[in-house]
């Protein structure tokens, strides 16, 4: 009896071991290293999706033209707090926003204080690992402390940087609450993954309950809020293929809110635009009329500091729109006059019905023209 209990142990040990490996069979996994020296010689892009490795890396190398970041965000409810963490494999060369280095591994972690003051550090890694299962990923930005962890359906990641050189140790984790998409769609294969010529874009996280808990300079900064985790790539610099970009994100009542337009060199406009509500995508599409996006006063810049937010018009489809302004309320980074990111309120409605007003936002404008 004894023998026939361990052998069916033994068994059931074996065909759960069996179905473990089915199911990752299943999940495809890779692993990539990033040397921190760039690569010379020319790299791939990708350009379509398949369906998987949506927030895997999508260069098959960086060299001294390409980059490919990582970004994470959160805003808390009152808007005064807000981080952005983002993971770069670039050189300056091909996004000119970064440190003027020869290491092409490097985070930038950006703070908005409760006191409207902010500050940032840049850690540089010796080389970067990343691994891919199914849609997730995870990274370590090695001898930074820095790295992310993703879940392989998306639904959740952490990112933690333990940088106590740098004053800054803590974790951010985000628990989405909106599917995934590329810019024209839904997160399946065959999509195109570009927003505009040259510049690759995945939103893993349109929207999550954002968790942060840091020390900063050995003072608390912890806060829970909106968060956001997206991805971007390309062959080319990215000042060479952008006059002007508008970027933002942000929850008004049920609805998750991503919009995009990037104005190229010769003048032509690309936009994406992305509505959920209850975990399901109401629209995402890259149509030109999908929404329009307008400063104001209407001849205000914000980079030029005259402006207040903008208006924005949504397309809901079947008839519908979300006509909504944000409204700058703090500016967490500021490289003016050629790039500014914001927190700020939304206040609006659909089709003219009641008015919502609780809305938060972080948005930014490249201003290269
Ligand atoms: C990097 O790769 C791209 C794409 O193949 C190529 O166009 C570019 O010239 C390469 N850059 C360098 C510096 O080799
Ligand atoms: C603002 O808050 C930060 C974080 O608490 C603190 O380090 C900084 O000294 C404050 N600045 C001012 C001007 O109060
Ligand atoms: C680009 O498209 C957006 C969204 O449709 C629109 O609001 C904006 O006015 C356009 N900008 C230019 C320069 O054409
Ligand atoms: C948005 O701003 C415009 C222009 O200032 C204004 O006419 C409109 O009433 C505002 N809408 C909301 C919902 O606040
Ligand atoms: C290629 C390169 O510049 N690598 C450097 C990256 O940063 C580390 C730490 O600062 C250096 O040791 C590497 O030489």
């Amino acid at each position: 009896m004894k023998f026939l209990i361990v052998q069916f142990l033994w068994l059931a040990l074996n065909v759960s071991a069996f179905r473990t490996s089915i199911r990752n069979m299943n999940k495809p996994e890779s692993r990539k290293v990033i040397p921190s020296a760039v690569f010379s010689g020319n790299v791939v892009a990708n350009t379509i999706s398949t369906n998987a490795n949506l927030d895997g890396p999508q260069l098959s190398a960086v060299n001294s033209s390409s980059y490919e970041w990582w970004y994470f965000d959160a805003v808390s409810q009152d808007l005064k707090s807000a981080i952005t963490i983002v993971f770069y494999t670039a050189l300056a060369s091909g996004f000119g926003f970064i440190p003027s280095i020869s290491n092409v591994t490097v985070v930038g972690v950006d703070f908005l204080f409760p006191n409207g003051t902010t500050s940032s550090i840049e850690l540089t890694a010796t080389e970067v690992v990343i691994t891919t299962i199914d849609q997730g990923s995870s990274a370590v930005y090695k001898d930074t402390g820095a790295g992310w962890h993703g879940a392989p359906d998306l639904s959740c990641y952490k990112v933690k940087i333990n940088a106590p050189e740098y004053g800054v140790v803590g974790t951010f984790e985000l628990k989405s609450i909106a599917p995934a998409h590329y810019s024209c769609g839904s997160a399946e294969a065959g999509q195109r993954m570009m927003v505009a010529p040259n510049i690759g874009w995945s939103n893993a996280i349109p929207d999550a309950v954002g968790d942060v808990d840091f020390h900063v300079n050995g003072e608390k900064y912890s806060f829970q809020g909106n968060a956001y985790h997206d991805h971007n790539w390309g062959s080319q610099p990215f000042q060479n293929n952008v006059a002007q970009e508008h970027w933002g994100r942000g929850r008004l009542g049920e609805y998750s809110l991503v919009w995009s337009t990037v104005v190229a060199p010769d003048g032509t406009n690309y936009s994406t635009v992305y509505v959920a509500a209850n975990d399901k995508i109401i629209t995402a599409s890259c149509d030109p009329k999908s929404f329009s996006i307008t400063p104001i006063p209407v001849n205000g810049d914000p980079i030029k500091g005259t402006l207040t937010g903008y208006e924005l018009k949504l397309d809901l489809g079947e008839g519908m729109t979300l006509d909504f302004n944000v409204t700058i309320i703090e500016t967490v980074s500021n490289a003016a006059p050629v790039y500014m990111r914001w927190t700020g309120s939304i206040a609006g409605s659909v089709s003219g019905g009641k008015v919502i007003t609780d809305g938060v936002a972080t948005f930014e404008e490249f201003n290269l023209s």
